[in-house]
């Protein structure tokens, strides 16, 4: 009839376009391609739960069989997403890398920002453009971008970390730069932890006017610190979506702590039953302590410590914690980015499932 008609006329009209604009470099909207829109994001990544028992297990393997080469590779195992071709998320991979006693992960830099999270050991030190920091389990060490950065670990058991770069993001703005460092690894600077030492306290700084907003001056933040504010917080309402929740943040200006990546601390109180959440960007979770259970869109993850869990961007988070222990997580999300484009979104389901 006349409708049908008209839609062929107009799809024989565009496919006859597509040819000759195609040649010349050019095209029009086709009916067999996706729209240049949806109502709210639909992202190929699908929500992950990787269980720490098969994590280590593969972890102290790769300690026995790979070497770390020479030039100064890292041994990392990369949490790698099935339905994404590259990355954790569309912003950042997560590994978790894995350092025996004696071994030296030699210097470089790169465009990509980077962060360790300490996971278990002690013993490594990381070196930071001449800063060097012990890393010790709860701590977390910044590689902003170009900083060289080199590990060296004198301890005497292997030490086990995560690593976050914003580099699924870099590869996609086609902006990877990367520099080794001729020397192997760098000398220590006379002034060793300048950064903390300026700005470790969170509350004071040097005097004089204050650092510039853009670039974190802090280069580490420790497990004690972190253990501090969250104690501080436990005295606050509780957060409706995520019970008690802090993030790390640049002393300057309050922002996150890398440009691209915001870390987070959070703790689940036994009997929590969180409100149903979802916000623009992709995000990783390694749970510290504990457990508890987490609904990611359709999908069920109960958790345990040492597990990560992954959520894509937009989806659909909710924190419950039937147990009797606190649990506690380590977040990481790319959330930043968005607050920069003025495009950051978000919805709370109310828990009678109707969206607010
Ligand atoms: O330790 O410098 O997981 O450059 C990936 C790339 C760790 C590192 C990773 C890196 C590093
Ligand atoms: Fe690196």
């Amino acid at each position: 009839m006349t409708v049908t008609r008209v839609l062929d006329d107009d799809a024989q009209i565009r496919a006859e376009l597509r040819e000759r604009l195609g040649s010349d470099g050019l095209k029009i909207a086709q009916p067999d391609e996706p729209p240049l829109f949806t109502r709210t994001p639909e992202s190929p990544m699908q929500p992950m739960h990787w269980k720490w028992a098969d994590l280590h297990a593969y972890l102290e393997e790769l300690g026995r069989v790979l070497d770390l080469k020479a030039g100064g590779d890292r041994r990392t195992l990369r949490l790698a997403n099935p339905g994404l071709e590259y990355g954790t998320t569309p912003t950042f991979w997560a590994s978790i890398q894995y350092i025996n006693p004696g071994e030296v992960a030699t210097a470089h830099r790169h465009s990509p920002d980077a962060f360790r999270f300490v996971m278990h050991g002690n013993g490594c030190s990381t070196t930071v453009e001449g800063e060097q920091y012990e890393m010790n389990e709860g701590d977390l060490v910044l590689t902003p971008n170009w900083m060289f950065h080199d590990h060296v670990h004198n301890g005497d058991e292997p030490m086990i970390w995560l690593d976050v770069l914003n580099i699924s993001l870099s590869r996609k703005l086609e902006n990877i730069f990367f520099d080794p460092y001729e020397a192997g690894v760098q000398p220590v600077s006379n002034q060793p932890q300048k950064s903390w030492r300026e700005f470790g306290s969170g509350l004071m700084r040097p005097a004089g006017p204050a650092p510039k907003l853009e670039r974190n001056p802090l280069l580490v933040y420790t497990k004690a610190q972190a253990d501090a504010a969250l104690t501080l917080a436990r005295g606050l309402e509780p957060d409706p979506v995520d019970d008690v929740i802090l993030e790390y943040q640049n002393p300057a200006g309050g922002g996150p702590a890398l440009p691209s990546l915001s870390m987070k601390s959070q703790i689940i109180r036994p009997g929590f039953h969180g409100l149903m959440h979802r916000h623009s960007g992709s995000k990783a979770y390694y749970a510290l302590k504990g457990s508890g259970t987490m609904l990611v869109n359709d999908q069920r993850f109960d958790w345990g410590k040492g597990d990560f869990i992954t959520v894509p961007p937009y989806a659909k988070v909710q924190h419950i914690n039937n147990g009797t222990e606190e649990g506690g997580l380590f977040r990481v999300d790319d959330t930043p980015i968005f607050r920069y484009l003025n495009a950051y979104f978000e919805e709370t389901i109310p828990a009678d499932g109707q969206t607010a």
